[in-house]
């Protein structure tokens, strides 16, 4: 026995836990986040205190950042990066440094990765109820505000009384290393309980190894999915986020390379293949590119690898438009294998494509199939040059650069393994269709939840991941304005901890993305400009806000670069500092990168008293049409000999 309070107990038990997949272990938790307040200051930042003057060299590693949203994004990219082998702990106080946590939380269940939540609760006592920040409701007494963390955590539990605690964190590390479940675990702390003693089992704070597990598929299934992809002859993969954690890959390429069938991304699963792979077609969906859109379009067979089909991937369904379009879904997730009324195919994606490429031997889609692609792909790839150097663009105001040759220059003068991070705005969708993917772990766009202000914490996040397994990669961080302006913060902690991150300010005064979106849907661009009060609205002048001297003010070194020349060379300057660089560059938010038909559905007034909605109202209601339900089991499926 070893008497420990609750949050002891807790730190102890995190730094005890270790991964293993392929034979190579490593401790999980990676370190804890934290802001402090009265919900955990005496708990678990005692508890992390004491281990970190314990002179233990495996203690669990604090890190202080600046708003608990971005300690969560910092945390859940850590993750990512990490192929969710390894995570973070974030610890808030109760109250409003909890609820802060929310939206992180949310972020991290929809991206399947692994955080751990340590929200303070309030007393489990009650003595001194309401205490500060309590919530008091009058219909249901054992109700706090982290019972809104339910529905965005893929385990929820509240510990309040010790003898809780070792389920509580046995399961929650159960569920926190399994691909399949993961998500945001969130683990609600009382802040009384925290700071109570309890004698402990020893065996609770032994090392632990969680196997992280390669679901083989299950032969009757195989078979099924094999049948499908045998009857088909213009087949296509669309590979998701699940090909990168799995290290699936090379599984991928020899799997594609011995069946002749191209591959389209999702925004998590860019980089599944290099961009110059003859098979690879690159970003498919509503951000697609012509080559994934077109060959998605009549495919009669598509081959969903590790995706969640949102509706950027589909087009809101209606990229896939071949007639008796048959999906195969393998995924960890039998969630994900049923969509679209799929083959569900249950497995780890590398193991599941191995079986694939054995039972497919000798098997090959059509080779003007395959040569189709290789062109397309090959035609897009063009477009994407001419995009970089800024061809065919209308001549711009004040020499200002475009945001496509802002990307083509990161792109350029990065290194191939350096990362580029993103999560919102007008940049996710232009990096998915124009960003040349060199390496498997080289594009970090998080767009399960698009969040704005996951950038910075995100690239952080990323940076560290980075340090922790020796990986040489610089970090670009593509951050707008309007995301910059909604949480910066994490600057402060990039300085502060000395890890660097190059931060690509773009600085269009306004929503370039949203924008567009209003105005393609008859709303004018309403409310999306930052612009002076006028007598008519919210279109005056821009404002005087000055995003360079911010980013100085928060202890970054700062290049503002003004057009594209000077912008190129701001991303050598920042290539070569060791410091945080942050590179202020303004772009013409008027000028679209190179696109493919895709739609999005995004719903338009059904009646209205202006015209440019009505017109919107009338495209919107002939893209409809187009838009599939997916609903013929697929056992259904005709033979396609
Ligand atoms: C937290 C959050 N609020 C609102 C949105 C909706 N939204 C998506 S993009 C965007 C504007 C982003 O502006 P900026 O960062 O300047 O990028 P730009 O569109 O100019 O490229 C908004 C408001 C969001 N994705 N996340
Ligand atoms: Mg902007």
């Amino acid at each position: 026995m070893t008497t420990l309070t609750v949050a002891q107990a807790t730190v102890r038990f995190l730094e005890a836990q270790y991964t293993s997949r392929d034979g190579v272990e490593q401790p999980f938790f990676a370190g804890c986040w934290g802001i402090f307040g009265h919900g955990n200051v005496a708990g678990v930042g005692q508890a992390l205190l004491e281990r970190e003057q314990s002179g233990d060299p495996s203690h669990l590693r604090f890190f202080h950042g600046r708003n608990e949203q971005a300690m969560v994004h910092a945390a859940v990219a850590y993750a990512r990066q990490r192929d969710r082998l390894a995570a973070m702990a974030v610890t808030a106080s109760v109250g409003p440094g909890a609820t802060n946590m929310v939206t992180g939380a949310a972020l991290a269940t929809i991206n399947r990765l692994p955080v751990l939540l340590l929200p303070g609760d309030t007393f489990a006592t009650r003595v001194a109820s309401p205490v500060l920040q309590e919530l008091e409701n009058t219909q249901q007494g054992d109700l706090s505000v982290n019972d809104v963390f339910r529905p965005v955590s893929v385990h929820f539990d509240r510990v309040d009384r010790p003898e809780q605690l070792a389920s509580a964190l046995l399961h929650a590390t159960r569920i926190l290393t399994d691909p399949a479940e993961t998500g945001a675990v969130t683990l609600a702390l009382p802040q009384d309980v925290q700071a109570e003693a309890y004698d402990f089992p020893d065996e609770l704070f032994a090392k632990r190894v969680w196997h992280v597990a390669r679901p083989v598929p299950e032969p009757s299934a195989l078979a099924r999915a094999v049948a499908a992809i045998r009857s088909a002859r213009r087949p296509l993969v669309v590979a998701g986020g699940g090909v990168t954690y799995s290290q699936a890959n090379d599984a991928l390429r020899t799997f594609v390379e011995a069946t002749g069938i191209p591959v389209g991304e999702s925004q998590a699963g860019k980089g599944a293949l290099p961009y110059d792979h003859p098979q690879s077609v690159g970003a498919i969906g509503s951000t697609g590119t012509t080559a994934a859109n077109a060959l998605a379009e009549d495919a009669d067979v598509v081959i969903g690898v590790g995706t969640r089909f949102s509706d950027f991937t589909t087009a809101s369904r209606t990229v896939f438009q071949g007639d008796g379009v048959t999906f195969v879904n393998l995924n960890v997730s039998a969630f994900d294998t049923h969509k679209h009324s799929a083959v569900s195919l249950v497995a780890d994606a590398r193991e599941g494509l191995t079986a694939l490429t054995a039972a497919l031997e000798g098997w090959t889609a059509d080779p003007a199939h395959t040569a189709r692609a290789t062109e397309l792909a090959r035609e897009w790839d063009a477009i994407v040059q001419r995009a970089y150097d800024g061809e065919g663009a209308p001549q711009v105001a004040d020499g200002l650069a475009i945001q496509s040759q802002v990307i083509g220059a990161v792109n350029e003068l990065s290194d191939p393994r350096d990362v580029v991070v993103c999560a919102a705005g007008s940049m996710p969708g232009d990096l998915h269709k124009l960003w040349r993917t060199r390496d498997r772990k080289g594009y970090h766009v998080e767009y399960g939840f698009s969040c704005m202000g996951y950038e910075i914490a995100g690239g952080l996040g990323v940076k560290m991941a980075a340090l922790d397994t020796d990986d040489a990669r610089d970090v670009f961080v593509m951050v707008g304005d309007g995301s910059y302006l909604m949480m910066n913060t994490e600057l402060v902690t990039a300085v502060a901890e000395g890890v660097k991150v190059i931060v690509v300010l773009v600085q269009n005064h306004g929503y370039a993305s949203i924008g567009a979106l209003s105005q393609s849907l008859g709303s004018q661009r309403f409310g999306t400009a930052y612009r002076y009060r006028t007598d008519t609205g919210l279109d005056g002048d821009k404002l005087p806000v000055d995003l360079a001297a911010n980013a100085a003010s928060l202890g970054a070194d700062v290049l503002s670069a003004s057009g594209i020349e000077d912008f190129r060379a701001a991303v050598l300057k920042a290539k070569e500092s060791t410091r945080t660089t942050v590179i202020h560059v303004e772009t013409d938010p008027l000028v679209p990168a190179p696109d493919s038909p895709a739609w999005w559905d995004v719903p338009v007034a059904e009646v209205s008293a202006l015209d440019s909605t009505r017109e919107a109202r009338r495209a919107y209601d002939e893209h409809k049409t187009r838009q599939r339900p997916f609903l013929t089991p697929a056992s259904e499926t005709k033979d396609r000999s």
